[in-house]
């Protein structure tokens, strides 16, 4: 059994204490830490044994620990992770890895230090069976190369703290990893512009934004972000290649006609959406933990690639040219 520390109880954080508490075999939630103490409390009273600890840091030292997940808010990420490797612990980190391509660079130079990759980062999409499905296409090369990629990311609404520089980070950020994933290439340059503004968006929030990314191997990557949809929550993603095109399957349910027309389920959020695609993932990350080898889902370096797209899409935001994504080079440990 992998004791598995949790910090940060929000909403995610909940998610995944769910899907390792009621949905995965072989792991339990041993322990919670959380700023807001009475959510941690309120929700380490639903798990039998746990502990609540005051700060992450004693959470991560703790005997009792054998495995970290970290589901707090984005710009307190690194101080975990660097704990974490420094504890010589397993860190399932949720998106993004840090806010800062300089946090993300301090992870790097830590987990080269310490010799070995310990931190897998939570771009579940990497898991979702529609995604993997048009990947192989891709991958196989059976409609030849892949020229330019149609994607959309909609949310049917989000918070009214949600700034424009959010939709970038937080949520482009997975159509980020998905490009560098898909294409097994780097993102070189990033373009955004900002369309007509939606009436249901505040009037401080660029909603909608399209992001042009310019990928190393001249595969031309289109984004669509739409956080007030209002109908759902809808993603969407065609590959353009030389012989035909491949795209995510619409719905994994069942498509119904009646009364002259037809139609499917929408889901509501990326809980609904991604739900197979969270538990693979985990599945995958304990996988590895029990085995005690290194994960091998998104790294380190793919965290860190993502934040410095992002940085470049924030840039652009602003400027309104293309602006070029300044990587560093990929230290050895992450090439193999
Ligand atoms: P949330 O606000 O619901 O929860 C975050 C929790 O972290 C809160 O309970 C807060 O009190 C706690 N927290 C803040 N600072 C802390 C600190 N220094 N130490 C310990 N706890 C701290 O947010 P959320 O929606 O659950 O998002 C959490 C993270 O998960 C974010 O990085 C977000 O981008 C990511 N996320 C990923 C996905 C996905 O699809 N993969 C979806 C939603 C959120
Ligand atoms: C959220 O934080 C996520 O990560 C979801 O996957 C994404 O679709 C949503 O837009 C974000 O706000």
């Amino acid at each position: 059994m992998i004791n598995v520390g949790v910090i940060g109880t929000g909403m995610i954080g909940q998610d995944h204490i769910r899907r390792l508490t009621h949905v995965l075999a072989d792991a339990r939630v041993a322990a919670v830490s959380d700023v807001d103490q009475a959510r941690a409390h309120e929700v380490a009273a639903g798990l039998p044994g746990a502990q609540v600890f005051a700060t992450g840091e004693e959470l991560i030292e703790s005997s009792s620990v054998d495995a970290v997940v970290v589901t707090s808010w984005g710009p307190t990420h690194e101080q975990y992770v660097l704990a974490a490797i420094a504890a010589g612990k397993p860190v399932f980190c949720e998106k993004p890895l840090a806010d800062t391509a300089a946090a993300c660079s301090r992870i790097l130079d830590a987990e080269v230090a310490a010799g070995r990759r310990s931190v897998q980062v939570g771009f579940m999409r990497r898991y979702d069976s529609r995604y993997l499905a048009v990947r192989e296409v891709v991958e196989g090369a059976t409609l030849g190369q892949p020229l330019l990629m149609h994607a959309a990311h909609r949310n049917p609404s989000v918070p009214a703290h949600f700034t424009s520089d959010s939709i970038i980070t937080d949520s482009a950020v997975h159509d980020i990893d998905v490009a560098r994933w898909m294409f097994s290439a780097e993102i070189v340059s990033v373009t955004v512009f900002k369309p007509r503004q939606n009436r249901r968006a505040l009037a401080s929030l660029d909603d909608p934004l399209l992001l042009l990314l310019e990928m190393s191997n001249g595969v031309l990557v289109d984004v669509e972000v739409l956080l007030n949809a209002s109908f759902g929550y809808d993603i969407r993603g065609e590959v353009i290649c030389e012989d035909g095109t491949v795209a995510l399957s619409e719905s994994p349910g069942a498509i119904v006609k009646s009364n002259g027309g037809f139609g499917g389920r929408v889901p509501v959020d990326w809980r609904e959406r991604f739900v197979s695609a969270f538990d693979a993932e985990f599945r995958d990350w304990l996988a590895t933990v029990a085995a005690g080898t290194e994960p091998t889902g998104p790294s380190a370096w793919d965290g860190y690639a993502a934040t410095v797209v992002c940085d470049a899409g924030l840039a652009a935001l602003r400027s309104g040219a293309r602006e070029p994504v300044p990587l560093r080079d990929t230290p050895p440990l992450y090439t193999s």
